[in-house]
């Protein structure tokens, strides 16, 4: 049967660049993004689109089916700092769309699933540095409990139903095309485009506060190729800590000032402080390398420059 894929939450950062992604490798027709609202002009006019709200259950159905969908990417979610403020909104979303593609491929009504989990399921009572993928989790905040609800409920899924889901913990994900939304790890994206535009930033981060982070190219090629490893292949079915590159703002305003000299960075630290040092500081990824051959490819140094460059060349 050919490949017909839904992605739901598509106009998102990671949405955009994976539909786009998708509809190259499997042609454009193949790949159905859905979203609450549209995307840019490339995502609406390179394959079908569908309007869907990923709480629906009705609608989601509606659209596998006329569609023939077999595999099913589901990317909307409230992030770390919107959820915090909107805690019953994004326990809803987070959790309600979970359930409607999981029990959507019980009922055999899709083959596959793509669930994305986040470093946020860790919390202050996990080893922090190079954290290992089974370890203490006791998040702190609503969209960690909800992911770490969330990869309960996938291996449960598997394990009870055979429920072909696979899942990432994604770090901070950065990226030129689409802004990120409601992120803690936002700062991240925000500090480029400011880098650019004033030569100057203030952090919502203190300097010393180190993350997990990823650039996009990176953790579109870790999605797509989890979702194409064999089945046999994928032991873990909570979900996969993804490792890729760890800085603090002070580091990667150092790295920017390397190709913008005039650039200078100040801090303001918000809420979202409270959340970041609830979080690991690097990952351990293992598991990822053993299963499917996880590599990152991107550095701090390599990364800084893909995005100025990116940037340049959209504006
Ligand atoms: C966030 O900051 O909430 C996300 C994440 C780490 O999952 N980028």
């Amino acid at each position: 049967m050919a490949q017909k894929i839904l992605i739901i939450g598509a106009c998102g950062q990671i949405g955009t660049e994976l539909t786009l992604a998708l509809r190259k490798k499997h042609g454009n027709q193949q790949v159905i993004a859905s979203d609450i609202r549209e995307g840019n002009e490339e995502l609406m006019n390179s394959g079908p689109f569908e309007t869907l709200d990923a709480t629906n259950y009705k609608a989601i159905e509606d659209i596998v089916l006329h569609h023939e969908v077999n595999e099913v990417y589901l990317m909307a979610a409230m992030l770390s700092a919107t959820a915090e403020k909107f805690p019953m909104r994004g326990w809803h979303l987070n959790m309600d769309s979970l359930f409607n593609v999981l029990n959507l491929a019980k009922d055999k009504k899709i083959t596959k699933v793509f669930w994305p989990s986040s470093i946020a399921v860790f919390g202050p009572s996990t080893p922090k540095t190079n954290t290992p993928q089974t370890t203490v989790m006791e998040p702190t905040t609503v969209y960690g409990i909800s992911k770490q609800t969330g990869e309960r409920w996938c291996e449960y899924y598997h394990n009870k139903y055979g429920v072909d889901v696979r899942s990432i913990r994604y770090p901070g994900l950065i990226s030129y095309k689409t802004p990120p939304g409601g992120g803690t790890t936002d700062y991240a994206v925000e500090i480029y485009h400011k880098a650019l535009e004033e030569k100057a930033y203030t952090s919502f981060l203190s300097k010393n506060t180190a993350l997990p982070m990823m650039f996009m190219d990176d953790a579109i090629r870790a999605t797509i190729s989890i979702m194409e490893a064999p089945a046999e292949a994928i032991k873990i079915r909570s979900s996969y800590n993804l490792g890729g590159i760890s800085f603090t703002p002070e580091e990667i305003a150092a790295v920017i000032k390397n190709e913008i000299p005039e650039f200078k960075i100040d801090y303001a630290p918000d809420f979202r402080q409270e959340i970041a040092d609830s979080w690991p500081s690097s990952i351990d990824d293992t598991e990822a390398q053993n299963d499917w051959n996880w590599k990152h490819e991107f550095d701090l140094n390599t990364m800084t420059k893909a995005m100025l460059n990116g940037l340049k060349s959209l504006s």
